[in-house]
């Protein structure tokens, strides 16, 4: 028997036993001596135990069964923090919290010594976390492959109204969410040259390469409602094998270590771009060290399967999170021709049936595109087998549709500029069996714009849509708990938390009195918990009673933040025209934004000052009191979400309509009982749909009308808006500070240099506003409009997604350990 066979023990004093014996075990501390950070890590480690039997459970199980599994691969994970999640997942967290108290903490207390395991940038990092969460709570036998960023996305501070990085020293404290697997590791290559020669099916063979080890850490993802238990590998440079032993001998003890460094620097930061290729050679290395150690450990698993090749497919889907991982493709097909002496054709057959595409977004500023000299150097033979690839894919094309050269050249693989360009968007499309884009406007546009030449090649069928998801254990459950109980309580149960469309319930008690009361009293709650916040994290004093309207998300030119602090301005402006009187009859509102900006991204940063600049401005007037605050909360992260999502009467997803890809905050706002004010883009569109149209507030031009709009603009412009024009004239007057600092916001926003249709949209979007600013006076049409929308959301749990990739991409079935 193995030592994990029996269930560990659930009752409250064996827990508390365990995590006495943890904190004098593990941790050398006794209860005179235990601090909150020491109590967290003691009970944590005794849901450690309890998540590693669960998990050793489920993989026996499903080896057990041959199940097919999805290898999820995403260059990151934005897992957050895992206590609170795990506590729930078991449901032991009545236990805890009694044992929390036995130790003389408040378990709210404990949650927050946690740090977020911040491995990822924003909406694709979450969503991949997210889908993990989903995989293991449906029964999937599914599991998450990815990178451990010594270095997750970086802090935020703001200083003086700038933003400032500091680095994310996140493994400073133990982690007790890994498993570390040293018997776990592969070498991977990079360097060297092709040789030809007979000894290998293919006739090539790669050389003097340079060897790294990498080695996994295993994060068991704890699962509501079953005992499957999924699991993110995220690998490391292992740095033991670089030691210089001759140096070492020699008495050079700190020389020895001089390549440790350079291998943990692999591993060591998250690239902060989100929508934005960096194209640094550091980043093609991290993506072919992930790459390489996944492909190796996928077909390390298939081989004690003990199934013949040709079975692969049926017992391997591999999903790549966006194009970072797309050099898996070459990864297989190299490993296939080269150590596996399979002939090219049965390699790719293997290869296209095996991967799947999932695109993130259009914007030509994120497709990513290597350089080939670069990609020769570091990858000779993976950039062989590319070109290969491509001959072979543009000789198809030739013979199946008669096609002019220009056709050819747009479709190929290789860009032809000089230097020339790999262009991965284009090598997962060929190497891939499905592509699908991430809301349905999205998967449409893709079709019609950037992929519609594949569209003419492969044919319509292998382009699909899966809509995004959200975990609704994580963003209802956990950070909701108000709302939780009502779902609860007219439910009957909780089984709506993994099955959630049973939240539509809610809507038979939509003119039931007293729910109404509570509905509304939780909100507030929410609010005041989120005002705590906000005095605590940038000392702004903000009234709860007043509309919180929220725009939280990376800091990017096409999601506009720029449009609603000129919005901003308006409504100040607007303000400071009227008496007291009149001031003090307008709705009340706090806007809050919070979010990073990529390092290098000048526009991005100095929206970040200009808001803060504004805030203090606004902040401060006298006449302007509380009827309006301006607030940008530093260091948004997953556990910030946490407290803000809840929160929001409004919240903002106002991107150019056709620029963003689905958006997921978006869901969990809705989810929680916030409206929407959005443009038509993404998942709002069929968020709209579901809610129905008078539960969102929507304006703004149209994806179809963006290019002759942004034709117009260059050519012949409109004459500016009042409106506009005023807010600019504040600007310039000085009031927010030296008016040059701000004049490339200025520039941006309006005139040829409005690439976002700022100025376009910008009427519509006020318009949008009054009506929100109405809607809030008449506070029982409101509720009624809430809870509609907290009621209609069941489509956007993440199980649905999930389901949607089983069946249409994957052909695969969800199996429950224990069953
Ligand atoms: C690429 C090359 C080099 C360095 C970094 C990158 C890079 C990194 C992250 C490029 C893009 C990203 C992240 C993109 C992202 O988060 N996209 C969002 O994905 C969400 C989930 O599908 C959508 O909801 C959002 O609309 C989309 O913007």
């Amino acid at each position: 028997a193995k030592f994990v066979s029996q269930e560990v023990p659930r009752d409250e004093v064996s827990i508390l036993n365990s995590v006495f014996s943890h904190l004098a075990y593990t941790f050398h501390k006794n209860p005179s001596n235990t601090e909150a950070m020491d109590a967290y890590n003691g009970i944590a480690f005794t849901i450690r135990d309890r998540l590693l039997k669960r998990l050793e459970d489920t993989d026996s199980h499903f080896i057990s069964i041959n199940a097919k599994r999805i290898n999820y691969m995403s260059m990151e994970f934005l897992i957050g923090r895992t206590f609170d999640n795990a506590m729930l997942a078991l449901g032991l967290r009545k236990e805890y919290s009694a044992v929390s108290n036995t130790l003389g903490f408040n378990l709210e207390d404990l949650i927050d010594e946690e740090r977020d395991a911040a491995l990822g940038n924003g909406g694709l990092g979450r969503l991949a976390a997210c889908f993990v969460d989903s995989m293991a709570c449906c029964n999937y036998n599914g599991w998450g492959y990815g990178l451990r960023y010594r270095y997750g996305m970086f802090q935020q501070q703001i200083i003086n109204g700038y933003q400032v990085e500091a680095p994310d020293c996140w493994m400073d404290n133990p982690n007790p969410w890994e498993f570390p697997r040293p018997e776990i590791s592969y070498k991977v290559k990079f360097y060297g040259n092709i040789a030809k020669t007979p000894s290998t099916s293919s006739g090539y063979t790669w050389e003097n390469a340079v060897e790294y080890d990498v080695m996994a850490f295993d994060t068991p993802v704890p699962a509501f409602g079953t005992k499957n238990v999924g699991n993110i590998r995220l690998w490391s440079c292992k740095t033991n094998d670089l030691f210089d032993l001759n140096r070492f001998n020699a008495g050079d003890y700190p020389g020895a270590t001089g390549n440790m460094v350079a291998a943990d620097i692999l591993t060591y930061v998250l690239y902060p771009n989100d929508n934005q290729n960096a194209g640094k050679e550091l980043r093609l290395k991290q993506e072919y060290m992930f790459v390489s150690a996944t492909i190796q450990d996928i077909i390390h698993r298939f081989k004690l399967t003990g199934k013949p090749w040709s079975e692969f497919h049926e017992l391997v889907a591999i999903q790549l999170n966006d194009t970072h991982p797309t050099l898996g493709i070459a990864e297989l097909q190299r490993i296939l021709v080269d150590e596996e002496a399979m002939s090219w054709d049965a390699a790719w057959d293997i290869v296209t049936k095996s991967f799947a595409f999932t695109n993130h977004t259009i914007l030509p500023e994120a497709l990513e595109k290597w350089p080939v000299p670069m990609m020769g150097k570091i990858l000779p033979r993976h950039l062989g087998i590319i070109f290969d690839i491509n001959l072979f894919f543009l000789q198809h094309v030739e013979k199946s549709i008669p096609s002019e050269r220009e056709f050819l050249s747009r479709i190929s693989i290789i860009e032809e500029s000089s230097p020339q360009q790999v262009r991965m968007a284009y090598l997962a499309i060929v190497g891939s069996h499905r592509v699908n884009g991430v809301a349905q406007i999205h998967s449409d546009i893709i079709k019609a714009t950037i992929f519609s030449e594949f569209v003419k090649v492969f044919g319509s069928d292998k382009f699909v849509n899966v809509t995004n998801g959200v975990t609704t254990r994580r963003w209802v459950n956990q950070c909701n708990p108000g709302l939780s109980a009502l779902i609860t309580e007219t439910v009957g149960d909780e089984s709506w938390v993994d099955d959630y469309p049973k939240a539509h319930l809610l809507e038979s008690r939509v003119n039931d009195e007293d729910f109404r009361k509570r509905w509304w009293d939780v909100k507030q709650a929410n609010k005041l918990r989120l005002a705590t916040y906000i005095k605590d994290t940038c000392g702004i004093t903000v009234n709860h009673d007043a509309l919180f309207d929220i725009q939280v998300k990376r800091i990017h030119e096409y999601k506009r933040q720029l449009m609603n602090i000129l919005g901003v301005i308006h409504r100040y402006n607007t303000l400071k025209k009227m008496t007291p009187e009149q001031r003090q009859d307008q709705v009340h509102r706090v806007i809050i934004f919070a979010g990073k900006s990529a390092s290098g991204y000048y526009i991005a940063k100095l929206i970040i000052k200009f808001i803060n600049s504004v805030a203090d401005v606004v902040n401060n007037d006298k006449d302007i009191g509380d009827v309006l605050k301006v607030v940008f909360i530093p260091d948004y992260c997953v556990s910030a979400a946490e407290v803000i999502v809840p929160a929001s009467d409004i919240s903002q997803h106002i991107s150019t309509a056709g620029t963003e890809a689905s958006g997921t905050s978006n869901m969990k706002f809705v989810m929680n009982g916030g409206l929407i004010l959005g443009t038509v883009d993404g998942a709002n569109v069929e968020i709209a749909e579901e809610v129905g149209d008078d539960q969102i507030f929507m304006f703004g031009v149209l994806a179809h009308e963006v290019d002759e709009f942004r034709f117009n603009l260059r050519y012949h412009p409109d004459p500016l808006d009042a409106n506009l024009q005023a807010v600019y004239d504040t600007i310039k007057s000085g009031v927010f500070g030296n008016p040059d600092e701000f004049n490339p916001l200025v520039e941006c926003s309006h005139g040829p240099g409005d690439n976002y249709l700022v100025s376009v949209d910008f009427a519509s979007y006020l318009m949008a506003q009054d009506a929100v600013d109405a809607l809030y006076k008449d506070r029982e049409s409101w509720i009624t409009k809430s809870i509609l929308c907290g009621s209609r959301m069941g489509k956007f749990t993440s199980d649905r997604s999930i389901t949607d990739y089983a069946e249409n991409i994957w052909n695969i079935e969800p199996s429950a350990v224990d069953a």
